[in-house]
């Protein structure tokens, strides 16, 4: 792994799995692994459990980290090749990525979809211009279209909770008053369909996702018929990616409730964070025991502690 941005930049998912199973039960045992190396974390965008879990992470490999808030610490980037800066962006790209580089081994970057510009969002100029410019390892900490590290404390959660060899996994739309990102769900989808798992995709039509990410899922539209059978239901929010960045309908009709619920194979219910309650999901379901988000989140260390000590391991970040 040179980089880590999607489940394509996993060699062997398998042994990656195992892995993070290993470092779940001995977070301590590498703590030297990372002695004398730098992680920067690079936030375009809010964040709670990405900043939190990826300094614990490090934390346990005996790695410093320096965050950088861009939007509201650091001069504002310029991007366009070419540009006149004369406007608001003080510092091109070109120029911060290389000195990023100097202070850092490894660097994280979080840099959402603006949902304004489809082509714009799913080159992922951000993250490129980084993996171009700034010479170390980057990771994503949530590209606009693709949230790596999310997935795979997801698949470590269904992992340690699943029932039978290939448990039914529904990914299911819920309804948001924001119009948000798909890289959850894409992400989502490209890391279960590498799973050994059977995966089920429901959403009102329009809400269709980019079959780069989905191919070889199965797309059911009616949320009830989806949910029978299940043993995991995976709640999240995107807007349209036919109809780029927009929410089409409210769809109330889309909240997962306990009368869902009961569809389903008493299955467990799972989201990434932060969620909108009675909105996303009923707090009867997330307040419930089969409830796993709390644990989702527990593993984001996880997932970040496997990446690190990967890339660690293989001497990547041997500035
Ligand atoms: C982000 C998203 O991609 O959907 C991050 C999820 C890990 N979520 C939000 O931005 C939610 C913001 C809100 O207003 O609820």
């Amino acid at each position: 792994m040179n980089h880590f941005s999607s489940v394509r930049d996993v060699p062997d998912l398998k042994q990656l799995l195992e892995t993070a199973l290993a470092v779940k039960q001995h977070p301590h045992a590498w703590h030297q692994l990372g002695k004398h190396k730098t992680l920067g974390l690079v936030f375009f965008n809010s964040s709670l459990r990405t900043r939190m879990s990826s300094q614990r992470a490090a934390y346990n490999l005996g790695m410093n980290t320096i965050v950088l808030n861009v939007s509201s610490d650091s001069w504002q980037l310029e991007f366009a090749d070419g540009a006149v800066m004369r406007h608001d962006k003080a510092e091109h790209i070109r120029d911060a990525a290389p000195v990023m580089g100097q202070y850092c081994d490894l660097i994280g970057i979080r840099a959402f979809a603006g949902l304004q510009d489809r082509e714009a969002d799913y080159r992922e100029e951000v993250l490129e211009a980084f993996k171009q410019y700034a010479g170390v390892p980057i990771i994503s900490l949530e590209s606009a279209t693709l949230h790596p590290l999310q997935s795979f404390a997801d698949l470590i959660t269904i992992e340690m909770h699943k029932r039978s060899s290939r448990p039914r996994v529904v990914l299911s739309w819920a309804p948001h008053p924001r119009a948000l990102p798909q890289a959850v769900a894409n992400s989502f989808a490209e890391w279960m369909l590498r799973a050994e798992v059977e995966l089920v995709i429901t959403h009102p039509e329009g809400y269709e996702l980019d079959p780069r990410f989905t191919q070889g899922a199965e797309v059911e539209y009616d949320q009830r018929k989806a949910f029978e059978g299940a043993d995991f239901v995976y709640a999240k929010n995107w807007s349209s990616y036919t109809h780029y960045g927009q929410i089409l309908t409210q769809s109330e009709g889309w909240m997962i409730d306990a009368e869902k619920m009961a569809l389903t194979r008493q299955a467990f219910f799972m989201h990434c964070l932060p969620v909108r309650r009675n909105v996303v999901v009923a707090d009867a379901v997330i307040d419930s025991p089969q409830s796993l988000a709390t644990e989702q989140a527990a593993n984001r260390v996880v997932s970040m502690q496997t990446v690190l000590k990967s890339m660690l391991e293989q001497g990547v970040a041997s500035n």
